[in-house]
């Protein structure tokens, strides 16, 4: 039966995508349980929401690369909150934009290990508490590159077409349970996405140079949309862009 306060997990909740889904589900009451590297960013985001909204709020330091730390998190935001309802496997990160044949191997790691192995990790270790609680929702963050593939992001786009992959086995799986199973695909938004890319400010800046990206706030309305309809619905697929981006490459600058 979907409880009337939804136990949230959220990896990648230190910026972007992650921080704006726990501010809107705070909002509507969801308890949190937050996680990223960067540990005192969710423990003071986490402190934050649970004074303003009176949730209960777990915060702990993950490296969704590296199962131990997974699962450590996990148990501990389960033991914390008292269960688990909704998995956002969000952590993740595009490192370069190189041709598939000049790839060096720390960023081909990072992201197949992050985007790839690191959702399979979160959800692995996630699932048999939402199995237990009878009610869930499984919400995994692909992107457009997961749907059309683009140069200098061979690496990437694997990435993001395996999480497509990923979210269409495991909806075939738990058919049958009360999980839900949605993969929202964003095109281009304006967070640390950029800065951690490209390595270089300036450069991630010029990315949105005249164009209005979609925010973090718009790709978490999505996730709270999904989440609230009834439980005989499912999105099995969001692939929202900004109203300039009609394709990966075709972008109306206005400068
Ligand atoms: P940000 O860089 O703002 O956020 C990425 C988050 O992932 C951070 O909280 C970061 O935390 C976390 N993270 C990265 N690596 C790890 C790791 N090994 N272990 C735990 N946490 C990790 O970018 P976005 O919010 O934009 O990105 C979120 C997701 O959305 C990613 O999967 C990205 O691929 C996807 N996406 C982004 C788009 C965009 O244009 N912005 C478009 C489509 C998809 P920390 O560094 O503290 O660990
Ligand atoms: C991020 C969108 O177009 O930079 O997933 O790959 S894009």
């Amino acid at each position: 039966m979907r409880p009337e306060h939804p136990i949230v997990l959220i990896t990648g909740a230190s910026s972007g995508f992650g921080e704006a889904m726990a501010r809107l589900l705070a909002s509507q009451g969801c308890h949190l349980a937050l996680g990223a590297r960067r540990v005192e960013r969710v423990k003071a985001l986490a402190e934050e929401l649970q004074k303003a909204y009176g949730i209960r709020t777990f915060a702990g330091s993950v490296d969704t690369r590296h199962t131990a730390s997974v699962d450590t998190f996990v148990a501990e935001a389960v033991e914390a909150l008292g269960g688990l309802h909704v998995i956002v496997a969000n952590a993740g990160l595009a490192s370069g934009t190189f041709k598939m044949w000049e790839t060096p191997d720390e960023d081909l790691e990072a992201m197949m290990r992050t985007n790839v192995e690191g959702v399979v990790k979160t959800i692995r270790a996630g699932l048999p508490h939402v199995r237990k609680a009878g009610w869930g929702h499984v919400f995994f963050i692909g992107s457009t590159a997961g749907h059309q593939a683009y140069e200098g992001g061979s690496v990437y786009c694997a990435s993001k077409f395996g999480v497509k992959a990923m979210a269409r086995s495991l909806r075939l799986e738990v058919n049958g349970e009360q999980i839900r199973v949605t993969s929202v695909d964003p095109g281009m938004a304006e967070t640390e996405f950029s800065n951690v890319r490209l390595k270089d400010d300036a450069k991630a800046a010029a990315v949105y140079q005249g164009v209005k990206p979609l925010t973090a706030y718009d790709v978490a309305e999505c996730v709270r949309w999904c989440l609230m309809l009834p439980d005989h619905v499912n999105i099995d697929e969001i692939q929202v862009k900004c109203t300039d981006q009609a394709a990966v490459h075709k972008l109306h600058r206005r400068s």
